[in-house]
């Protein structure tokens, strides 16, 4: 899964990166200039993995991954050239979704690109800007089809899309938001349109934000996110860079005091499954405990795919425990002795946390 963080200049992007991929990439208090991406593996934290690794002490322990990509900051006009322009954005183009890192945090030694604090009008910008970048590839296409000599029927149906699509654009829906059958969607699939990924935005508040729960135009973002149903989860960089520096131990005491759960890492990773609609299922053993990651609804003979094709093609059953029924009973032993370990067939839909172990015949 690959995920592409965008946001104006200075709104702490190329920070949450780091934060993510324990990448040491320089963050700048200034808008840099750069002009190329960063790219990075992140480790999806899941305390149920901590627990299963902890109870089986494998040899080898997987988290599920996603990559990031940390573009330069948007400007408002970027698509007409400004700052370092829009070209960067093609390094996002192959992503399945979208993080927009809002600033909301005030830093005098870091100055906001456009003077102010106002989240709301931040969102807009770079809105604005990922609809100018889909509404040039959709000019470029509905001109080379207008001039093409001989035009097949497909041809003809791209056109009416793609006008459909360019009407939208310029009264500022995203692709996400426009109503498209299946075969429409797959027609545009190759041209990997941002405003029709899903889109996440993280609110990045400074500590006094963060505790009093408040943020400059709070009211309007929220409003804004009603409308366009996008989710936003608030986090605090310094807070979260304050944490990553401790050692383990003294991070649950750290956390407790600012009445933090979890970290804003965890909210974030958890919010991406949420909107891509993903579920975790585990493989245990004293080899390796590994998180394997699928669309929800997965039948239990597909998901035996993600793990290999002979499983898939050999498929005689899976042998299914739920995570919170071992984590309660505390073994496996215990488990069947309760009567939770269950055998399911290829049909069967996985859920979130399954502990599964297949049996196949090839
Ligand atoms: N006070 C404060 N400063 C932050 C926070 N997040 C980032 N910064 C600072 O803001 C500046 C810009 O951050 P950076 O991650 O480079 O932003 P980018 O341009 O969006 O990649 C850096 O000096 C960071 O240290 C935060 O939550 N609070
Ligand atoms: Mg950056």
């Amino acid at each position: 899964m690959k995920i592409g963080i965008v946001g104006l200049p200075t709104a702490g992007k190329t920070t949450l990166f780091n934060l993510l991929t324990n990448a040491q990439t320089s963050t700048s208090s200034f808008f840099s200039g750069k002009t190329d991406a960063n790219v990075g593996v992140a480790r999806v934290p899941d305390g149920r993995i901590d627990r299963l690794n902890e109870m089986y002490k494998p040899r080898k322990t997987i988290y599920a991954q996603i990559e990031f990509t940390d573009v330069p900051g948007l400007v408002r006009g970027a698509s007409q050239g400004e700052g370092v322009g829009n070209q960067f954005l093609t390094a996002i183009r192959p992503v399945d979704a979208l993080v927009h890192v809002v600033r909301a945090f005030a830093h005098e030694e870091v100055p906001h690109v456009e003077g102010s604090i106002d989240p709301a009008r931040d969102i807009e910008t770079v809105n604005m800007e990922l609809l100018f970048a889909d509404l040039e590839v959709i000019e470029k296409r509905i001109e080379r089809l207008e001039n093409s000599k001989k035009r097949t029927r497909e041809n003809e149906a791209e056109l009416v899309l793609m006008r459909r699509l360019k009407e939208a654009l310029e009264s500022e829906t995203s692709l996400h938001s426009l109503e498209l059958s299946d075969e429409e969607r797959a027609l545009i699939r190759s041209f990997t349109f941002l405003t029709e990924k899903p889109l996440i935005l993280v609110m990045n508040v400074d500590e006094a934000q963060f505790k009093a729960g408040e943020y400059p135009g709070k009211a309007a973002v929220e409003e804004w996110v009603r409308n366009n149903n996008v989710p936003v989860i608030v986090v605090c960089g310094q807070i979260e860079v304050e944490i990553s520096n401790l050692e383990p131990g003294d991070r649950a005491v750290f956390m407790e005091d600012l009445g933090l759960k979890e970290t804003g890492i965890e909210r974030l990773a958890r919010a991406v499954y949420y909107r891509l609609g993903l579920i975790s299922f585990f493989t245990v053993g004293e080899d390796e405990v590994k998180a394997w990651t699928i669309e929800k609804g997965t039948s239990a003979k597909k998901a035996a795919g993600k793990i290999h094709s002979d499983i898939e093609r050999g498929f005689i059953r899976a042998e299914v425990v739920a995570y919170r029924d071992l984590a309660e009973c505390g073994s496996m032993a215990k488990v069947r002795e309760k009567g939770l370990f269950r055998l399911e067939g290829k049909e069967y839909t996985v859920a979130d946390g399954d502990i599964i172990n297949f049996r196949f015949n090839v």
